[in-house]
This record gives C-alpha cells, structure tokens and sequence, in this order.
C-alpha cells in the first residue's frame, strides 16, 4: 500500500508561496496510517510550516526509525532527501548525515518506541553533542506498528486495551533533552494545530538541537479509558504553558498583547518567537526551572506542552568542532590534502 502515489494534477490557482511552491508541493504518498491516527495530523503540520516557510524541498533531510510514526516522512515533502534507517538507529544516520553537510534541514521523525526504548542510547547521544535538526517523536506511549504493547514512556498506572496495567515507571523524553543539553525542547499534541505548527516553524529556525515531543494517539491501541495518551485525556490535562506566534523577519511585529502577558524571543536568523504566556511567573529561559514545573505537573497528571525551553544563541555540534562550512563532498584537494610539508610538521610534532 506505501506505494499509492498522490495524483500531480493542481488546480491552476492555487497560491504559491516565496519560493514558488503550492502547499500540495509538500506533500508526500497517500497515508497508509488508521483513519484517525495522531502521526497524520502531524504530517499535515510539517508540510504546512515546511510551506510558510517558504523551504524548498530540495533543502531537506527527512530521516526516521522504524515504526507507524517512523513510516510517515514517506507521506510528506515528496521531493525531499529521506532516510528510513533500522530501529532506534536514526540519531546516528542523521549526525553523519549533518556532518557531511551543514547546508540542509535536517528533520528526524521517531516514535516513543523507537527513540525511549531501542533508541535511547542514540537518543541521548544526538542530544548532548548539540547536533543542528528537529527531532520530533510521535509519541502515542505504545508500539502501534507491533499491535499496541506499552512503550518506555506509557506512565506507570495507565491501562492497555486488553486491561494491563503498565507497571513500570516512564521514560520522560522532555526531561532528558532538557537535562541533556537540547536547546528548544517543546511538546505539542497533534489534535492541536495551532500549537504545533508555530511550534514547529521555531524549531525549524533554531540554530541548535530542538527536540519537540508531541502527544500523539494511537486510535487502534491506546484511545480508550484508562490511557494516559488518548485523545479525551490529553485535552483534559493539557497545561500549555504559552502560546507561541511564529514572526519571520519579514513579518511586521504588531503588539497584538499586552505588555508583560508575553516574551519576544529573537534567534539567530532574526526570527521572533513571541511568547504568550499562560503561566505568569513561567520562564522558558531557565532549563532547570522548566524540568522543575514540567515534573512537578506531570506528577499530578497534566500533560504540559508549549514551548518549554529556549537558548536562542545555542552553538551546535559544528561550532563544537569548528568544521568546515562547506559540504564535505565539495571541499577541494587543497583542503583534503594539505601536502608534505604539513604532514612533516604533524609527525614532527609526534617524535
Ligand atoms: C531491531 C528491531 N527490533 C524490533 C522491531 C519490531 N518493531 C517494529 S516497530 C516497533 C515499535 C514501534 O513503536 P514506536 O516507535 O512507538 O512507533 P509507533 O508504531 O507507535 O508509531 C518494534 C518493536 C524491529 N523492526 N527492529
Ligand atoms: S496502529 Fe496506531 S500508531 Fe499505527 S497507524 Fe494505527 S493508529 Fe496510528
Ligand atoms: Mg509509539
């Protein structure tokens, strides 16, 4: 079925963005996915920052696990480079891929399967080094494409279809980036457009590791009463913490909000995430402040999400190693072979 092809016919007037592209110009193969299932509203979110973005297709890496949520980068941004990569492997393939070449978006899609459980070693890893992507985990607490067994982060309590009780404690992802050194750190939930696309278009600016988290029910496995990660329990526990507007350098920034009830975050490329704030004395800024409130609600059973954590001048895994900025494909023989004299000088240094 992942073969079914989108028909290429577009209506004639249908708007084009700066870079000349119409919304249907980011969109991938028909979904395979169960009707109703969070991973696609999450796809629809991607393309839609992908084209207010005005990014060209062409510039971006998608590369994924193995898992539902693993399968969708096939349904969005059809003209993009993609790599499904083994289970829990993506991080590393996508670190690689980075350090090759700086010059593309590079969007890691994953599952709670695929990046708490056989992937949280690589997890872990692509966090602290920094590395420059979005990295967004569909997060539904089970293993949708194996037929519902609980993930690592289904909470410790909450209830299978078949009546299990999980008992074992979660793995926090949100947690981990923050303490792993992630500098935009954010949960969404897919039945939450509004949140998640301008959630998404700041990542996709940040100049950093952005990990975003995204509460995503799985309708054929975990939807039913009892589950922390349904549909009805997520709205009824979601504690956003702000609301963010996305402003591109070329948007005009109008104080739409009174002063003090919102924070303007400039990042490196002039982009301004404007901050409303829902919880008055919530401070993105402060990573440990925000693991603090992130356990503390969680402890009572809220769902926190917005905008968690900012470092808005964050140096990457490339100012680390003060790598070249040309791709790596394209540096000349100069560059790759410094001559005998320098390799003298290196084995001089070494006797
Ligand atoms: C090395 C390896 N181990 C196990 C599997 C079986 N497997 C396939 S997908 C999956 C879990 C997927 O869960 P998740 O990442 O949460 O994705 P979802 O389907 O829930 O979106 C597992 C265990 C596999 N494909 N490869
Ligand atoms: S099994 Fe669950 S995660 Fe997989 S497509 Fe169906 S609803 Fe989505
Ligand atoms: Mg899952």
């Amino acid at each position: 079925m992942t073969y079914i092809a989108k028909p290429k016919l577009h209506h004639p007037s249908l708007a084009r963005n700066k870079v000349g592209y119409t919304r249907r110009d980011y969109e991938g193969r028909v979904s395979t996915l169960c009707a109703g299932c969070g991973h696609d509203s999450i796809s629809a979110a991607i393309i839609q920052a992908c084209w207010e973005l005005d990014i060209e297709p062409h510039r971006v890496a998608k590369l994924s696990g193995i898992g539902c949520s693993s399968k969708t980068p096939d349904y969005f941004l059809g003209a993009s480079h993609g790599f499904n990569t083994v289970h829990g492997r993506m991080p590393s393939v996508l670190t690689g891929a980075n350090l090759a070449n700086r010059e593309l978006l590079y969007l890691g899609v994953s599952g709670d399967g695929d990046s708490a459980s056989i992937g949280l070693g690589q997890f872990a890893h692509v966090m602290r080094r920094g590395v420059n992507m979005v990295y967004i985990v569909e997060n539904n607490g089970v293993y949708g494409l194996t037929k519902g067994q609980f993930s690592a982060t289904a909470d410790r309590g909450s209830k299978s279809k078949k009546g299990a009780i999980n008992a074992d404690s979660p793995v926090d992802l949100i947690g981990l980036a923050l303490q792993l050194g992630a500098t935009y750190v954010a949960r969404g939930f897919s039945g939450d457009k509004e949140q998640l696309v301008p959630l998404i278009k700041g990542a996709i600016a940040h100049q950093g590791a952005a990990f975003i988290d995204v509460i995503s029910p799985c309708v054929a496995f975990n939807n039913h009463a009892g589950s922390t990660r349904s549909y009805d329990y997520v709205r009824e526990h979601n504690e956003a913490v702000s609301r963010i507007d996305f402003i591109s350098p070329r948007d005009e920034i109008t104080a739409s909000v009174a002063p003090g009830d919102c924070v303007d975050v400039e990042q490196h490329d002039g982009t301004v995430l404007r901050l409303r704030k829902l919880h008055a004395d919530y401070d993105p800024g402060n990573r440990v402040a925000a693991m603090a409130h992130v356990q503390a609600l969680q402890a009572e059973g809220e769902v926190v999400t917005g905008l968690l954590y900012i470092e808005p001048e964050a140096l990457d895994m490339h100012a680390a190693l003060r790598t070249p900025l040309q791709a790596l494909n394209r540096l000349g023989e100069a560059q790759l072979c410094p001559g005998s004299a320098a390799l003298e000088k290196v084995n001089a240094g070494l006797r």
